[in-house]
């Protein structure tokens, strides 16, 4: 087995690439050459990839083919192409960059291995400029890699059949889409160039204040312009780390975005050697008491944790998808979205950063939990924190992930929070030695934005060991789903006392970041009868009564915005259906009660007047909730 790097080669930056007026790009996406790895088709490269099969990038290539040997394939696969290297790019620096490659990748120019990356939701890049010559064309061969262990985020485990063989489980429901999803790009730097660029922005009275920072790979002088919507410039300066004022600042808020470019120029002299766009917007984000602030305003989201899953593409990348996306968003009148379980494509994020809408950028460690195999009691038959389970190397593959996610988002105003994890064993021994190291890292690398994790059904707030080290609670609940399913009486009164019981806890804001119900679309009952579009909404409108009568609420994200597809189970009829669309984005019936609700509440916390009390406020609980059903 080759070598697994724990950070990506090549240079540690994570820029976006870009055009500019030094810098040129070309974009790989198409058709390529693709094989499953086989005694023919591996490493080393060093002639064309010999295969009938093509497969398109971005795209996962799961469901692409008709072959079921395919879509359970554990390990490598293939993709190859040829690609050219403009002849006006001789004496610039030529980089390759995958914006992901899931969940291991490996790039060979021509025969040399030229980058190896682990984490299959960050870009990774590599220079070629050894191993190009501009004018000629050269083979571009991309494995890559989808196994899940434990050494991996997420985490995974990989066993043998009886008749051979490898098969792949996992912790988390949705289901393992792999291969090139993101799309693959050859560009050119200056040999001086800009390599990092951080913006932090506050606000003073009118006036925007841009702290700013650059990195460059050779020390050089810097001069930053700060442009706003129109190309005007409203101010300048020199030198790699500074302070700019934007007088009569225009801010980027929710629902109302406004995005200035910042300009970083290397000079050399009077000359340009580099140029960098990075666009951002002047907000502030604060947790104060029991609110979370905007721009000094309290915000209450409203939205949705989504996936990246369209049919056929898996999660490849998709502008169609994105656009309508957002629309629907906009229409059902949400305001923001949870980057569940892994940090999507960067274009998702320019485009929220354009529209307005806020993000809570997840990280990709769902599944740091053994208990939810357990059942009944949420302890599994091995602790999850434990040498023999996730430990110092599963913790180092997060660390590095976490590095990763936050140099490639951190200067996107549309994302407001970070969430660390999803539904970690945070009731298990240990957890607390995991947890509170990352937590520490995370501050370190952004100390602007705050943190949080989504809470199991399992950790309670009398057991949760980690809930203190964040500054906001989100929590997964499914009463009424997974429990009490069908009694929302019941479900009512446990979640209710449930929250109630973090809020007294931890005295920091709450926000509901999973409640959902499964829904066949067309499935409709009078009664409360699960997998009917009616129980959904009623559902949904029994939590909301639940959140609308606890003041430190901030927030409510549904699972999910769409239906998506998961391995196999039998609890599960072609995938997740806990969407309040369908997977081709038909909304069910809930999708118009949340649009009345949201279109109301249009960002701000419910008041009184805004939503009816509820008919049954006791909170008076006798019997300890049966967790029969839970998954
Ligand atoms: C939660 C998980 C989410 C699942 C959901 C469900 O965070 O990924 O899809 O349950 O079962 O536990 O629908």
């Amino acid at each position: 087995m080759t070598p697994r790097p724990s950070h990506p080669t090549g240079e540690n930056t994570l820029l976006k690439p870009r055009s500019t007026l030094t810098r040129e790009l070309v974009n790989l996406d198409g058709l390529w050459r693709f094989a499953l790895e086989d005694a023919n088709v591996r490493e080393p490269w060093t002639g064309a990839l010999v295969s009938k099969l093509e497969a398109p990038v971005p795209s996962s290539y799961n469901d692409l083919f008709a072959d079921q040997q395919i879509r359970d394939h554990v390990g490598w696969v293939w993709y190859q192409r040829t690609a050219w290297v403009p002849r006006g790019w001789s004496g610039e620096r030529v980089f390759l960059r995958l914006d992901a490659a899931t969940h291991e990748g490996k790039v060979y120019v021509n025969d040399v291995l030229v980058a190896h990356h682990v984490g299959g939701y960050t870009p990774f890049e590599a220079d070629i400029t050894e191993h190009v010559t501009p004018g000629a064309d050269f083979r571009l061969t991309v494995g890559v890699n989808n196994e899940l262990t434990r050494a991996t985020i997420p985490p995974g485990t990989i066993s043998v059949s009886q008749d051979g063989r490898r098969q792949q489980t996992y912790l988390h429901d949705f289901y393992n889409y792999a291969g090139l999803a993101r799309s693959v790009w050859l560009y050119s730097k200056p040999e001086r160039h800009i390599t990092d660029v951080t913006i932090v922005t506050g606000i003073i009275g009118r006036t925007g204040v841009v702290d700013y920072s650059v990195e460059a790979s050779q020390e050089t002088k810097v001069r930053v312009r700060v442009l706003d919507a129109t190309g005007r410039e409203v101010t300048n300066a020199v030198g790699s780390v500074g302070t700019l004022s934007i007088e009569d600042v225009l801010l980027w808020r929710p629902g109302a975005a406004y995005l200035y470019d910042l300009v970083v120029e290397l000079l050399d002299g009077e000359d340009m050697v580099d140029s960098y766009t990075e666009h951002f917007g002047v907000r502030t984000v604060e947790v104060r008491g029991t609110d979370f602030l905007i721009n000094g305003e309290p915000f209450y989201f409203t939205g949705f944790g989504k996936h990246e899953d369209t049919a056929v593409r898996g999660k490849g990348h998709d502008n169609a998808y994105l656009v309508h996306d957002f629309q629907l968003l906009d229409w059902v009148g949400a305001n923001s979205f949870r980057t569940s379980h892994y940090p999507y494509a960067e274009e998702v994020l320019e485009f929220a950063d354009r529209h307005g809408i806020v993000v809570v950028d997840e990280t990709a460690a769902v599944g740091l939990n053994l208990g939810v195999q357990g059942g009944l009691t949420g302890i599994g038959p091995q602790p999850t924190f434990s040498p023999d389970t996730f430990n110092h190397e599963t913790q180092a593959a997060h660390a590095q992930h976490l590095r990763e996610v936050i140099a490639r988002d951190k200067n996107h105003p549309s994302v407001v929070m970070w969430s660390i994890a999803n539904e970690p064993a945070s009731n298990e021994d240990g957890a607390r030695e995991f947890f509170e190291p990352l937590v520490k890292l995370a501050r370190q690398l952004d100390p602007t934005r705050p943190l949080t994790y989504a809470a199991v059904m399992f950790a309670t707030f009398q057991n949760d060991k980690i809930a203190d080290l964040f500054d906001v609670l989100s929590i997964n609940r499914y009463y009424g789903w997974y429990v009490f399913t069908g009694d929302l009486k019941t479900a009512e009164q446990y979640l209710e006392r449930d929250m109630r019981g973090w809020v007294e806890a931890f005295g920091k804001p709450i926000m509901m970041s999973e409640y959902g119900a499964d829904t066949m679309p067309g499935q409709h009952s009078i009664w409360d009868m699960p997998w009917s579009e009616e129980y959904q909404q009623s559902f949904l409108d029994m939590n909301h009564r639940v959140f609308d009568r606890i003041d430190a609420f901030i927030g409510e994200h549904v699972w999910n915005f769409a239906d998506f597809q998961t391995s196999n189970g039998i609890h599960r009829v072609d995938g997740n259906r806990k969407g309040v669309f369908t997977r081709d984005r038909k909304p069910k019936a809930a999708a118009h009660s949340l649009r009345a609700r949201w279109t109301g509440l249009n960002g701000a916390k419910p008041t009184e007047g805004q939503t009816k009390a509820a008919e049954n406020t006791s909170t008076d609980v006798r019997a300890e909730p049966a967790l029969e059903g839970a998954k």
